[in-house]
């Protein structure tokens, strides 16, 4: 059986698997590795001073862990310059939100050839290698160069752009070009695929073949489309562990028989943070008889927080939390509980089970396992609504959730209250379809399908 390589830019797999704090995507992918007797193989997440190209190499509960420090300047250009300044924002199509800086560029190039220099004499030629987003798209390409004839996949967990903005990019055509050596490009939903054909037929000549498939750059990758999941039997179990439960507790005590909203995200500009706090507060204005009677818990740890543009949106949300807090509240109720800190998973269960609606509602994300997430934890006889952004990934598979326009405010307004004054029945009959669709996923199914796909079975 070949082994397996797993590439990206953060290695997560968990020291201790049994502590419950890794995501699902980590401990799906840890799983394979130790089926596979494979390797995980990324960043340090530290600097040294001069590039050495070390391997620091250890077992993770039985996961074998291949990292490598990087130099201040590579952090600068690659990590937080081309990749979180340059990629994100343009693949989220915030160009109003992205630099344009050659030097970025070049950093991305160099730190991708540096990865694929030092993994190269790790690899056997039966193995599998599996590289994972938009930090190491030209990792094939600098692979191959380097006589690497082995089977290669990337699977991509952003959206992929629209044609017309993918061009702002200098060097679009030597982007897509790079992903082209790839035998497999896999996407959460046909929407995103069909971007990148987009692309290749109008921009740079590419051709549809006999079987589908697309040909640019003398090339043909297969395209595929694999949608992520949660590991769901692991969140249930989450939210019926002694602390999910007792978070439930806690937060059913403390909403005093009001109904709670809840949002996860990360602190990010795709998140739809700021339209979905000021749809809030249009459904306050809209439902005086409402006031007093719900709550958002807006969970939002902090991240990537020495970009200039987070420190932004972080003020921003500062503010507008403050100004409708500042508003509405009461003496006894305050209409947003704003936190920037993260808990644990099976916390984090515990308060979407306690939730009436959970509020999904990202401007542009790749999936959004928030969505799966908050529909995993619900009860069966009695679940809460979730509104999703029509913007997300999710969307193309939870039809059975309030979908809604986050641009939108009054009819983000309108959802929630519809989705509060929602009658069992209906709730339960959507929860259905919605739980159906998450098991459906299954990160466990997702990698499955994935590796057999790279395997060509
Ligand atoms: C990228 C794509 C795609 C959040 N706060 C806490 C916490 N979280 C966890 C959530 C969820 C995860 O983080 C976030 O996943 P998302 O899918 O919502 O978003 P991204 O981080 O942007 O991920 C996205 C994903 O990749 C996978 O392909 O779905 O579209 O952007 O699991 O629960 N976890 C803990 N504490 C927190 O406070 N433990």
């Amino acid at each position: 059986m070949s082994r397996l390589i797993v590439v990206s830019n953060r290695v997560s797999a968990p020291t201790d698997p049994a502590a419950g704090s890794a995501g699902g995507l980590a401990m799906a992918l840890s799983a394979a590795l130790r089926k596979y007797d494979g390797l995980w193989f990324g960043w340090s997440g530290e600097t040294c001073e001069t590039f050495t190209g070390a391997l620091k190499t250890e077992d993770r509960a039985g996961v074998t862990v291949a990292l490598v420090d990087l130099e201040a300047q590579d952090v600068d250009e690659y990590y937080n310059g081309y990749a979180n300044k340059t990629l994100w924002p343009l693949f989220h199509h915030r160009v109003d939100l992205t630099a344009y800086e050659r030097s970025y560029g070049e950093g991305y190039e160099r730190v991708n050839r540096r990865f694929a220099e030092v993994l190269r004499p790790l690899i056997q030629p039966d193995d599998l290698i599996w590289i994972h987003d938009y930090h190491m798209i030209p990792m094939a390409r600098e692979l191959r160069r380097l006589g690497v004839k082995n089977r290669i996949g990337f699977f991509l967990h952003t959206p992929w752009p629209v044609r017309q903005l993918l061009v702002t990019l200098p060097f679009h055509r030597r982007l897509v070009e790079s992903l082209f050596d790839y035998d497999l490009i896999g996407f959460h939903t046909a929407e995103w695929r069909d971007l990148l054909e987009d692309y290749v037929l109008h921009e740079v000549g590419g051709e549809r073949l006999a079987d589908g498939r697309v040909e640019a750059f003398g090339r043909a990758p297969q395209l595929g489309v694999f949608p992520i999941g949660i590991d769901v039997e692991g969140f249930l179990a989450a939210r019926d562990s002694v602390l999910g439960r007792r978070t439930y507790d806690r937060m059913a005590a403390s909403a005093a028989f009001r109904s709670m909203l809840v949002g996860v995200d990360r602190l990010d500009y795709s998140k739809g943070l700021e339209e979905r706090l000021l749809g809030y507060e249009q459904f306050l204005q809209d439902n005086p008889d409402r006031r007093g009677q719900v709550f958002l818990l807006q969970v939002t740890p902090l991240s990537r927080d020495d970009v200039d543009t987070y420190q932004d949106i972080r003020a921003r949300l500062d503010a507008l939390a403050g100004r409708i807090n500042g508003a509405f509240a009461d003496m006894d109720w305050q209409p947003i509980r704003y936190l920037n800190r993260t808990y644990r998973r099976d916390q984090l269960a515990g308060m979407y089970r306690a939730a009436r609606v959970g509020l999904v509602t990202p401007l542009r994300d790749g999936m959004n396992l928030v969505a799966k997430e908050f529909v995993a934890a619900q009860d069966p006889e009695d679940p809460g609504v979730l509104v999703l952004s029509r913007f997300a990934g999710a969307a193309a598979e939870l039809g059975d959730a309030l979908i809604v326009n986050p641009y939108a405010r009054e009819e983000m307004s309108d959802a929630l209250r519809r989705a509060l004054a929602m009658p069992r029945e209906e709730r339960i009959a959507r929860w259905q379809g919605l739980m159906a669709a998450v098991r459906a996923s299954d990160v466990g199914l997702w990698r499955d399908r994935y590796v057999a796909a790279l395997r060509g079975d």
